[in-house]
């Protein structure tokens, strides 16, 4: 590794310390700790510009769930105190211009490549450093890569019968053109109900002539009672960042400064259950799942919230019928990504919204100006496909990468994917994923998880120059026994009893497996910085000559 930037060129082929792949929050965020260590480090970003999945998720209504005091980078006290939010959640336009003025803010640009996908990346064992290929045909070479790909970023197609012959333009939410779409005068069809169309139904359906939705599969979803932030709440949180942030990493369980609950939901008596929900739906958020300690485990204590809510949407959807249809009643709340909205129930009053039950047959087919849904034809103009991501594995499968003995990742995780702590797989040496399946990721705050392992690897990088290292991999043992850590921790929550995105359910052929890692971020940050501290158990690394493994499992 070279102490400083340095860029060598031997024939075709450039050489870096590290190539990260993608510019999102996490690449930016890997880059700007790299650099500063004198890492040489090259990003690669297929957009156009930083900020992943902000840039381009633009559908209309997109906004974080998070509330962006929070939602924000910590690093830099200048940056979290300059910054000014407009709204407790952001709308996405205002988080894609925050992601740009961090990259101008730290230089990161002149790093990234954009416009280019990493297509494969072969690890050369007798050189202990990867190949890396590009979409414009370069070829670098790189000691170590780090997949910043993002947990939610490949859009998924449905396969439908007859989209390719649909006559109007069809959109994906995940995939929005840049110059925004005005639906104004239109008939519009939206298929899928997760937390993309729960967003954008609402804004849609001011614009449209009429708006279909074509509902497979009810969503619970909670007022997010957005509103435009005062300088004096903006202040608070300035005020007591150092707190906040270190409460979200050490003691939270989703990164998320929040009042904890001590309580389980059967402790109390009804009316003074349904006063906390109450109190809960009228603050807003995410939060609400955090009213009670046991909401998540305890699926008597879930009936409670789940039948809450069901109960608020029949006072707000006039029409029985509709409401009924809008009631979830396959899953526990909380065990699919629970939705935050901004008038989405009360949207099915209006007289140009019709909310279309697919439940159990789904679309028949598309025709060239309508969909047909139980034999009947909704004609429409335009169609919204909000049918969400093929998640946390989906961007890393699409990049053909090749280990140890010519093994491909794809073929590793061909029955789900194996992590250790959802940093590096076995057989994979050198290659660090950030948020990847087996850390906590999409069940945080993606912030809070983004710079605990950003700072992670970066630690690990530097230890490994000061050691004078060549390679680290996880060990088959240390990252077997973390994925039966992994699953076994699921298995104590009600989350494995919902068909969710969590479980690969939505990818027809996906193994179902529970990707993510709930133990909580500050249990899980815990466990990181202890196998750091001995000396990166469960990890083997090698030095530059061969047989000097420095067995760390
Ligand atoms: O995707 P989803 P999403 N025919 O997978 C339906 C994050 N996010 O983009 O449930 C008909 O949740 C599918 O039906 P079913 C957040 O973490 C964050 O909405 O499979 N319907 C479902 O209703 C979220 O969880 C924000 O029966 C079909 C929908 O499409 C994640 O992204 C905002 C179908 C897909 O829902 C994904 O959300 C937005 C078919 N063939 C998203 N195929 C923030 O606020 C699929 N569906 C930060």
């Amino acid at each position: 590794m070279s102490a400083a930037p340095s860029v060598a060129e031997s024939g075709r082929e450039l050489t870096f310390d590290v190539v990260v792949v993608g510019a999102g929050f996490a690449g930016m965020y890997m880059l700007h700790r790299l650099r500063g260590l004198g890492f040489s480090v090259r990003v690669y970003e297929q957009g156009s510009d930083v900020g992943g999945t902000w840039y381009w998720n633009r559908y209309p209504g997109a906004r974080c769930d998070v509330e962006s005091m929070q939602y924000s980078y910590s690093f830099s006290e200048e940056l979290q105190q300059e910054w000014n939010w407009s709204e407790r959640y952001a709308p996405q336009p205002e988080i894609l211009k925050y992601a740009r003025h961090v990259a101008d803010r730290f230089g990161l640009r002149s790093d990234i490549v954009f416009n280019t996908r990493v297509e494969c990346a072969a690890f050369d064992e007798d050189r202990k450093s990867w190949g890396v290929m590009t979409s414009d045909g370069k070829l670098v070479r790189a000691q170590f890569v780090v997949l910043a790909t993002g947990c939610l970023s490949n859009a998924r197609m449905p396969d439908i019968k007859g989209l390719a012959g649909f006559a109007g333009r069809v959109f994906h939410t995940g995939h929005w053109p840049h110059e925004g779409v005005d639906f104004t005068g239109q008939r519009v069809g939206v298929i899928g109900t997760g937390s993309s169309a729960i967003q954008s139904v609402p804004v849609i359906a001011r614009q449209a002539s009429h708006l279909f939705v074509f509902q497979r599969t009810p969503n619970f979803s909670i007022p997010a009672r957005n509103a435009p932030l005062t300088a004096e709440e903006r202040e608070a949180f300035r005020k007591n960042y150092a707190e906040i942030r270190r409460f979200a990493r050490e003691d939270a369980r989703n990164g998320i400064y929040a009042e904890l609950p001590e309580r389980g939901a059967l402790e109390d008596g009804e009316n003074a259950r349904r006063a906390r929900y109450e109190q809960r739906w009228a603050s807003g958020g995410l939060t609400f799942m955090l009213a009670y300690n046991n909401l998540i485990l305890d699926k008597a204590a879930n009936d409670t919230a789940a039948d809450f809510v069901r109960e608020k949407i029949a006072e707000i959807v006039s029409d029985p019928m509709t409401a009924r249809r809008l009631q979830p009643d396959n899953h526990p709340i909380g065990t699919k990504r629970i939705c935050v909205d901004t008038d989405y129930y009360a949207t099915f009053n209006r007289p140009n919204v019709t909310l279309v039950d697919i439940h159990g047959r789904g679309i028949d087919e598309i025709l060239p100006h309508a969909v047909r849904a139980g034999s009947e034809n909704y004609e429409i103009d335009a169609l919204v496909l909000a049918t969400g991501f093929d998640a946390m594995t989906g961007s890393v499968a699409k990049i053909d990468i090749r280990g140890r003995g010519g093994k491909t990742l794809n073929q590793k995780w061909a029955e789900g994917p194996k992590t250790y702590l959802g940093l590096m797989s076995e057989g994979f040496p050198n290659l660090f994923l950030i948020t990847g399946p087996g850390s906590p990721s999409v069940l945080s705050n993606m912030i809070v998880s983004i710079e605990q392992h950003v700072d992670w690897i970066a630690d690990c990088l530097s230890f490994m120059r000061r050691s004078a290292l060549a390679s680290i991999e996880a060990s088959p043992d240390a990252e077997e026994r973390w994925v039966a850590h992994v699953n076994e921790v699921a298995e104590m929550t009600l989350y494995p009893q919902a068909n969710s995105w969590y479980m690969g359910a939505n990818i027809p052929g996906k193994p179902r497996i529970f990707m993510p890692y709930i133990g909580g971020v500050g249990v899980y940050r815990r466990i990181c910085n202890d196998v750091a501290a001995k000396g990166y158990e469960g990890f083997t690394m090698r030095a530059r000559q061969a047989a000097q493994a420095v067995a760390m499992s």
